[in-house]
């Protein structure tokens, strides 16, 4: 069939099953927003390309799905960069397309041009100048391939104006053939029966839940293994949700901000057991006393993740649902009354430490501290809304204070760490998640990073509740200067009393409510939760909190700070 470069764009991306795409326009693209205006795709049209794409990242987190962006050529696609890099590092399925000056004036700084292929190739898992027209259907069934097979990650694909112009004759390929690219699913099952008799020997296992569990739809797997072997579990931030936070074998996160009995069964175990995580700095602190007494096993999808970080033992190479469900064939009738009998001790052990050391705060009667915000706003929503953050104190507190049970309901920035991620991911979330209670919080300073998106939040009616723990600081920042820089607070105040943020939703059509004491915050949270809309609440907490406990940056997991530092 006789279309468009454009057209053929769009064919593919409904033969690619998309459902919604969130981008931007400009002169670049405008042959390809004039081939959707006929087509039944939903577009959201976002008010920045960062938020369009965070919002497709969150769309793809929330779903597993690719998520889908479009920007135009030059400062376009460079408003991209920053949410492909997030999605990089935190493995989500993406495809970005860009617009391209035409053909013949690449790389003469014709207006609005970037080498957007150049510059993203270091943050893309693959990416595409298209030069041929004819190559289109097959460079997108590619990415799409390429964006959520094995490793998944976002792909690129830019397209000068001309080819989007050009007509072609389209079929869309049934197969692929990608030299070079065979992203592993079954592994070895020598490996596998390696970790089986490591396992055998152990005393003191541990389980470590990342977030490759969750993307490859492998919870249900690890909970067989626990429920059947009862062995403590500790999880990644990314991992949060794989495993009932309450779940008795759950130990919660490890690492920085980690329980103190998750990082102390890191120093304990005599088996660490990854499973899809990245061993990233935040968790292993100094990685010479690192699970000392450990032998470790890694299970990842990517070869190039394993002994990245910390040196393995036992490695498994494959996709998490074959590598999970061979490792529990060759586990059965393996494990005796004695070995069952040392990791039920040992679970008992972990247990104490948790009971003993629960993550608590001093409440308080007279201001408002962050964690019980995050506490009443679990209590309210029954750990059941999908929960999005951005970056900083807040979504550490997230982490500790909600209780997370299902998978993919923690939609944050882990490796990047990126600021401004929240309110444009939760666009992409309730998009996907219609009937969910989606639930944003989010910091006085990540909030602005982004806010323009609140106009494409009222535009849809989308009903995100925002709980802006608004510390009228960089709070994280603050707290490094306040723990490490002897209190010399460089930049890290909003002085003037900062923005107000009931105004600030107002102006853009939202509903904003505000709790200034302890005892309104149970009330306004009830009042938001009511109104149908998206509501903005602006919680003024006090400045002076810390997330603790805390491992310092390069200090070993015992290493740790539990009580309140002044
Ligand atoms: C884009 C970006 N810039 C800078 C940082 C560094 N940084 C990490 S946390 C933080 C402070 C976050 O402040 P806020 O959003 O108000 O959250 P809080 O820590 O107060 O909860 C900063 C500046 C970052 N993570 N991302």
């Amino acid at each position: 069939m006789k279309m468009t470069g454009a057209q053929a764009v769009v064919n593919s991306l409904q033969k690619e099953g998309v459902e919604v795409i969130f981008g931007y326009p400009g002169g670049g693209v405008l042959p390809l927003y004039d081939a959707l205006y006929d087509s039944p795709l939903r577009h959201v049209l976002t008010r920045h390309e960062q938020g369009a794409a965070h919002a497709a990242d969150g769309y793809a987190r929330a779903t597993g799905k690719v998520g889908v962006v479009i920007a135009t050529s030059g400062p376009g696609a460079t408003n991209l960069i920053t949410g492909i890099a997030t999605a990089n590092m935190d493995s989500v399925p993406m495809v970005c397309i860009t617009g391209q000056v035409g053909l013949s004036i690449i790389g003469k700084d014709s207006f609005q041009e970037a080498d957007i292929t150049g510059i993203t190739t270091p943050i893309t898992k693959h990416n595409y100048l298209v030069k041929n027209p004819k190559d289109l259907p097959r460079i997108l069934r590619e990415a799409f391939h390429i964006a959520q097979t094995g490793r998944p990650g976002p792909v690129v694909i830019d397209i000068p104006k001309d080819v989007f112009t050009a007509t072609i004759d389209y079929d869309y390929p049934e197969e692929i053939v990608l030299r070079g690219y065979k992203p592993l699913y079954e592994g070895k099952k020598k490996e596998i029966d390696e970790v089986a008799k490591a396992l055998q020997k152990a005393k003191k296992p541990l389980l470590f839940v990342g977030g490759g569990v969750i993307s490859s739809e492998a919870t249900d797997l690890v909970r067989t293994i626990v429920d059947q072997y009862k062995i403590p579990l500790i999880s990644s931030f990314m991992g949060l949700g794989a495993i009932e936070a309450k779940d008795p074998c759950n130990l919660g996160m490890v690492g920085m901000h980690g329980t103190v009995a998750a990082n102390m069964a890191v120093m304990d175990c005599d088996l660490l057991v990854g499973l899809g995580v990245r061993f990233d700095d935040r968790v292993t602190g100094l990685l010479a006393k690192f699970a000392p007494k450990a032998q470790i096993v890694h299970f990842d999808i990517d070869p190039a993740e394993v002994n990245k970080n910390v040196s393995t033992q036992y490695r498994v190479i494959g996709h998490l649902r074959w590598s999970l469900q061979s490792l529990l064939e060759s586990l059965e009738h393996k494990i005796d009354t004695k070995v069952q009998a040392d990791w039920t001790l040992w679970l008992q052990q972990v247990q104490k430490w948790h009971q003993e050391n629960p993550l608590t705060f001093k409440n308080s009667e007279k201001v408002i501290k962050p964690q019980y915000v995050l506490q009443e706003l679990d209590r309210q929503t029954k750990s059941n809304a999908i929960v999005v953050t951005d970056v900083g104190q807040h979504q550490m507190w997230t982490a500790q204070y909600y209780g997370f049970h299902r998978p993919r309901t923690l939609i944050s920035s882990g490796g990047l760490g990126t600021m401004g991620f929240g309110l444009p991911a939760a666009i992409g979330v309730q998009m996907a998640c219609p009937q969910e209670n989606v639930l944003l919080v989010t910091g006085d300073g990540s909030l602005l990073m982004n806010c323009q998106e609140i106009a494409t939040i009222v535009e849809h009616q989308l009903p995100i509740k925002v709980a802006i723990v608004n510390n009228h600081a960089l709070g994280m920042v603050r707290q490094w200067q306040r723990m490490f820089f002897q209190q010399r607070y460089s930049h890290s105040t909003f002085h003037n009393g900062g923005t107000d943020y009931v105004r600030l939703a107002e102006a853009f059509g939202a509903k904003g409510l505000r709790a200034t004491t302890p005892e309104e915050v149970p009330q306004v949270i009830a009042k938001a939760l009511e109104i149908e809309g998206p509501v903005f609440i602006d919680f003024q907490v006090c400045s002076e909190e810390n997330v603790l406990p805390m491992v310092p940056a390069g200090a070993s997991l015992d290493q740790m700070i539990e009580g309140v530092v002044d």
